[in-house]
């Protein structure tokens, strides 16, 4: 067979369901060759979009998303998505065109070093010099890109070796690898730590989203009456409704949540990634101990010196010490952990919920969010002030269902990786939470969503402006500079493209808004909604420090 026929039978191999992209000609044997697979090809505007549609679909379903891209500018345009994954820890295999093996060692047109490129955003890549090596090299590219700690991997196929002719199979992938347990010494040192410690407290982050590690962190809490605060990406891991949870940290040095981790003696952080928060936030006297359990050893940080490190499988191991809790590992708290939960209670879900103002509130709009939207379904959040306010006002109540870039975080994912995430899991809504800047930026690929019948929903909070480097500047020099636009009219845009779309003009339009465009089954939908940004400075005011990103 034709090598791009073995190429796409690996990749049915692999499960892979979409593949998202837009085709060049260095890739057409590849392109000819899904004429003839049951792999669906979702042509996309952008190859940026590609990436994040990729992305947001590995996210939501644990299985590496495939993007693909032509050579020179289809893979330059793939990278800002490949990064944020990368970044984000989400399974993602990308796949580029090259040109013929006969033209790469001299100058060519469009011909560049793509893996090389790729190096710093990539986990693994590889350039398939020989047809007979193409399921050896998609079977590690996918093994690596899902396995812990999950993130992008790049396989490159040259123009002349997808032509070529080959007689193989692919390499079908093997059972489910069994992570292993940390050994009994360092659970027996865990449970030791806890048991000395007078309050511990729970720091989950996105490992936990990735192996869903609920039930044990339940289990935890329960027994001991420890209290759980959650990364960005970790948010829902214990829902919101569990009076054990605080909520997600991660937004500022000065948010209530802090005062938890300066009374704390013990930071138990479970699947914690430190691009998120970094610990010099929280552990600001080197006074903590700290038990790290991850699946992989601890990051050499000055402000993280972990006393036991319990590497393996995340949920075992927080099994094995749920085994093993007795009378010295109970009533784990102290009185400001509850009236910090209680404190971000009312400001998440009562202070602003009914607030009339319009512009809107952010939190109102996000209580009105809330409250239109399942507990199982998928809200993705751009970056902006907007991803600021979601993170700390918008309670999840399962994990994966707040989903917000906190790596790399790029603007421009929430769009795109709407269409991906609702591709991998039509069962749910799927709404983006964007700000107008990050809309303009990857408006492109509503016509995709439109083109395949997506129903996402984005909704837009419109501020005429990059609202979150106004509000960083404003804090940092008192004055802006250079941070507002003028928007196109947004409702005018989004129906060229065929989308539903409409503009709130009171507090009161909003939730019927939402219910609208949550009953449409057949295209995307757009809600712009004007927002009070005053409310930025009121909240760095009351908690009294930068936020930061
Ligand atoms: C690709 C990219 N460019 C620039 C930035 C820096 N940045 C972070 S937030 C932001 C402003 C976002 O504006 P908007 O999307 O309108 O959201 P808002 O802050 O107004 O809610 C910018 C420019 C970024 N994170 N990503
Ligand atoms: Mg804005």
């Amino acid at each position: 067979m034709k090598a791009s026929e073995l190429f796409l039978r690996c990749l049915e191999a692999e499960g892979v369901t979409h593949v998202f992209g837009v085709p060049g000609e260095e890739n057409a044997d590849v392109m000819i060759s899904l004429l003839d697979s049951p792999i669906e090809f979702i042509t996309c505007r952008h190859e940026q979009g590609a990436a994040f549609m990729a992305d947001l679909y590995g996210r939501v379903t644990g299985r590496p998303g495939v993007c693909l891209g032509t050579l020179g500018p289809g893979a330059t345009n793939l990278l800002t998505g490949v990064g944020s994954a990368n970044m984000d820890h989400s399974p993602l295999v990308v796949i580029t065109g090259q040109g013929a093996t006969t033209r790469l060692h001299k100058e060519s047109h469009q011909a560049m070093d793509v893996v090389g490129m790729f190096e710093p955003v990539i986990k693994w890549g590889a350039t398939v010099w020989d047809a007979r090596n193409i399921p050896e090299i998609v079977r590690k590219a996918f093994k690596l890109a899902a396995a812990e700690n999950p993130g992008a991997t790049l396989i490159e196929l040259p123009e002349d070796v997808a032509k070529a002719e080959v007689d193989d199979q692919p390499i079908i992938p093997g059972l489910k690898i069994r992570r292993p347990i940390p050994d009994e010494k360092t659970v027996t040192a865990a449970l030791e730590l806890i048991a000395a410690a007078r309050s511990p407290l729970l720091l989950l982050g996105g490992g936990c989203t990735r192996t869903r590690v609920t039930r044990q962190v339940e289990r935890l809490v329960e027994a001991t009456g420890m209290y759980a605060a959650m990364t960005f990406h970790a948010k829902g891991v214990l829902s919101d409704r569990h009076g054990r949870s605080l909520y997600a940290a991660g937004l500022g040095a000065r948010d209530h949540v802090i005062r938890c981790f300066e009374e704390s003696d013990l930071v138990i952080a479970v699947g914690y990634d430190m691009v998120e928060w970094h610990p010099d936030r929280w552990n600001v006297g080197l006074d903590k101990q700290i038990l790290h359990i991850d699946f992989t050893p601890a990051e050499v940080d000055g402000a993280y010196r972990p006393t036991v490190e319990a590497v393996g499988d995340i949920a075992a191991c927080l099994w094995a010490i749920n085994e093993r809790l007795d009378d010295r590992h109970l009533e784990k708290h102290i009185p400001t952990f509850a009236e910090v939960r209680k404190l971000l209670t009312y400001e998440i879900t009562e202070e602003f919920a009914d607030d009339e103002g319009f512009p809107m509130k952010p939190q109102r709009i996000l209580a009105d969010l809330r409250a239109e939207l399942g507990d199982d379904d998928v809200v993705i959040s751009d970056i902006g002030a907007h991803k600021m306010w979601t993170a700390r006002h918008y309670p999840a109540y399962a994990p994966g269902t707040c989903i917000i870039s906190n790596g790399f975080c790029s603007m421009g994912i929430a769009l795109p990786g709407a269409i991906g995430a609702r591709l991998g899991d039509p069962d749910h809504h799927v709404v983006a939470l964007q700000g107008d800047g990050g809309f303009m930026m990857n408006l492109q690929d509503l016509a995709t969503a439109v083109q395949y019948e997506v129903p996402t929903v984005n909704l837009i909070w419109e501020d005429s402006g990059y609202g979150l480097i106004a509000w960083k500047q404003e804090v940092g020099y008192g004055r802006t500079s250079h941070t507002s636009f003028r928007n196109p009219d947004l409702v005018a845009l989004a129906e060229a493209f065929g989308a539903h779309a409409v503009r709130v003009s009171s507090a009161t339009e909003l939730r019927p808004a939402l219910r609208a465009a949550l009953s449409i089954t057949d295209r995307p939908s757009v809600i712009v909604v004007p927002v009070d940004y005053a409310e930025n400075m009121k909240l760095t005011r009351r908690l009294g420090e930068l936020l930061q990103h």
